[in-house]
């Protein structure tokens, strides 16, 4: 009996040591860095690195971007990129899902001011363009419908009177004639109204003729 007492006993014991893991609650951590639920993990780096002062919409070589938000949406989707780099796919990410991403809408856009060019927003003449947008956004939001075409015709001056810009005497070229009118209807920065029959000397449709409407009138000159 005592024969096999001690061989019990022995095996008892490299049973008992044999099955014990290594315990978590024998090494001494720092209760911040338990975090068994993966996705505790994700809210801790997170966490501790949103936001940082890298940029969210583009690639960085650091963790973290520094919209809170934006970087908080993209490490949970990626945690990643708050653990190793902002890389081009967290970029990638922050674009599709990150407001601060959004390329703000600005004048001026492709379409005539003065007609219905819907589904596009904006218009091509960039006084004229924030002016309507000004009063109905959604000629810039939204579509530039009839209604947006008619308070470009009500209310920016020129453009919709001339067809064509710089083309003073309708030859459907810019040449020297042309050059002469524009000399000649020539106001100033804020002078306006142009004198009659120089609405085509006023691009931008905030009712002078001035450096700015000459800029691209020059533009516009064959080479
Ligand atoms: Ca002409
Ligand atoms: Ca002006
Ligand atoms: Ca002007």
């Amino acid at each position: 009996m005592q024969a096999a007492f001690i061989p019990l006993s022995l095996f008892s014991m490299i049973a008992c040591t044999a099955g014990a893991e290594p315990s978590r609650d024998a090494v001494p951590v720092n209760t911040n860095d338990v975090a068994v639920d993966p996705h505790a993990q994700v809210e801790s780096a997170a966490g501790d690195v949103c936001p940082s002062a890298g940029p969210c919409c583009e690639s960085h070589p650091g963790v973290g971007c520094g919209d809170p938000l934006c970087c908080e949406q993209v490490c949970s989707h990626t945690p990643f990129c708050c653990e190793g780099l902002w890389t081009q796919e967290c970029a990638g990410i922050a674009a599709a899902v990150c407001d601060v991403c959004d390329t703000p809408f600005t004048c001026p856009q492709t379409g005539d001011c003065c007609t219905d060019h819907a589904p596009d927003g904006g218009c091509e003449r960039e006084f004229c363009c924030d002016l309507v947008c000004g009063r109905d956004s959604y000629c810039c939001d939204g579509e530039w419908d009839n209604i947006c075409a008619n308070i470009a015709r009500a209310n920016c001056p020129n453009i919709c009177v001339c067809d064509s810009f710089g083309d003073f005497d309708v030859s459907a070229t810019l040449d020297l004639v042309d050059v002469a009118s524009l000399l000649t209807c020539f106001t100033g920065a804020g002078n306006s109204p142009v004198a009659p029959g120089c609405e085509c000397a006023d691009y931008d449709g905030d009712g002078d003729a001035d450096l700015n409407d000459f800029a691209v009138f020059h533009g516009l000159l064959p080479q």
